[in-house]
């Protein structure tokens, strides 16, 4: 069956193309330096908004009637969301998607039956990958939805349901390197608290490091070699997520020495709720060397609740694409839309004008970014601002040689130092200039 017969395929037509169902400015093969703009930006469809997405909201039910929801047998019904899903990333032209396990197979009856379940469906998904060319950007473990994670998984105060969701990371870890998955993320669904007067912090910290440190283990034990991934979050669903942000992450992993065996998956809407820009969140895991991945997506800055909306914002996309550039490009990373159409776009069309919009806004972002890194005024500018640190004292101090007894020294002889302007109004119009 078709599910998307008013779609072919969606193609480059340029700007001026008044074909909505046209990229304007994403053209996958255009070479920017010396690399195809696809393999820049390695956009993937996330499977959860987009087929199993049903358009329900804390005060109703699913707006949406998804053709390939009707199906009755919950396995048929996988299977036929897997060829309506292949059908989608074809015609859209993306060379990636990311799944729960439990987006892909439903649970079944027991641990058991959940893995076999889901040993079925990707036997049907790496035929149609093989088919299709369509690759696996990352997999990761619903431990959230299922009742028995309602206090965390790797955190939960019970071992019988923190070896449950071992178990499961475990099958979905094996799922993702039967597909060729490039990264396996971690995204902490509950691992968070509700109330600190029924929460040991310090165990749950440790139990999550526990945890993270048995899947390195295991990854290392299958010969997985994707990277894997933390994806940040302040809050929701639990009213404090312990992975807060990029910095909190960070910190995290060093205190349990697990720096060097993850990176981070930087969602945009998670850093907006974090009370950060987007552009913040991707520099502070660049300027430690774990950016790894993208959850492109855009939250509404008068709501204070993941609305996980597609990015059409051409300013962040640049200051993404500037960070990400600057920061040598993706690797195994990529571009993820993990966003959903608005309830009100009950349309089937309306998952490709979604993904349309995003992908033309980062094609943007990424051909605006380059101008700016090319003309090199903007990295010029902040390399004049810190150029006393070349030299003398300020050479000392980076190299480790300064002490207070020099700096006193240096102070009594200098004369009182005068700010230079930072000169951000000129930058900002700098960056509009290239826009
Ligand atoms: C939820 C997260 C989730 C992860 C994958 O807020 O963004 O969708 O990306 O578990
Ligand atoms: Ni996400
Ligand atoms: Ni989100």
């Amino acid at each position: 069956m078709e599910y998307f017969p008013e779609v072919k395929k969606v193609s480059f037509e340029g700007k001026d193309s008044k074909n909505p169902l046209t990229f304007k400015y994403y053209d996958p093969d255009r070479l920017i330096l010396g690399k195809k703009m696809k393999d820049h930006l390695r956009f993937a469809v996330a499977y959860w908004h987009t087929l199993k997405g049903v358009g329900s909201d804390m005060f109703g039910a699913g707006s949406w009637k998804r053709p390939w929801e009707t199906v009755s047998d919950p396995m048929r019904r996988a299977e036929e969301t897997l060829y309506a899903a292949f059908e989608f990333f074809t015609k859209l032209g993306v060379d990636y998607y990311c799944f729960h396990d439990r987006d892909i197979a439903p649970e079944g009856q027991n641990f058991s039956e959940s893995c076999k379940n889901l040993d079925y469906i990707v036997k049907v998904a790496r035929k149609l990958q093989n088919d299709s060319g369509i690759k696996l950007l990352w997999g990761t473990a619903n431990c959230f939805s299922n009742p028995r994670y309602t206090h965390g998984a790797g955190t939960n105060p019970d071992p019988k349901v923190f070896a449950y969701a071992c178990a499961q990371v475990k099958h979905a870890m094996e799922a993702t390197q039967e597909l060729g998955g490039e990264n396996y993320v971690f995204w902490g669904g509950r691992e968070g608290y509700e109330t600190l007067l029924n929460t040991n912090y310090a165990l749950e910290q440790e139990l999550f490091a526990r945890f993270l440190q048995m899947a390195v283990d295991y990854k290392r034990e299958l010969g997985f070699d994707g990277t894997l991934l933390i994806e940040p979050k302040p809050k929701e669903p639990t009213k404090h997520q312990y992975d807060f942000d990029s910095a909190t992450v960070l910190g995290f992993l060093r205190q349990y020495n697990l720096q060097d065996e993850f990176k981070l998956n930087i969602e945009a809407n998670h850093a907006t709720l974090a009370g950060h820009t987007f552009q913040h969140e991707l520099t502070v895991a660049a300027a430690a060397g774990a950016l790894g991945s993208v959850d492109a997506n855009t939250g509404d800055m008068l709501l204070g609740w993941d609305t996980d909306q597609f990015p059409t914002n051409i300013y962040d996309a640049v200051y993404a694409m500037l960070v990400i550039q600057q920061a040598g490009g993706f690797t195994t990373g990529g571009l993820n839309f993990d966003a959903k159409a608005r309830r009100g776009s009950v349309d089937g069309l309306d998952l490709f004008y979604g993904h349309i919009a995003a992908m033309d806004t980062f094609a943007r972002g990424l051909l605006i970014a380059v101008k700016i890194i090319e003309d090199s005024m903007l990295e010029q500018f902040i390399a004049d601002r810190y150029a006393g640190y070349n030299s003398g004292f300020g050479a000392k101090v980076l190299a480790g040689k300064a002490d207070f007894r020099q700096a006193e020294v240096l102070v009594t002889a200098n004369e009182e130092p005068v700010p230079a302007s930072g000169r951000q109004e000129y930058l900002e119009n700098l960056i509009n200039s290239y826009i």
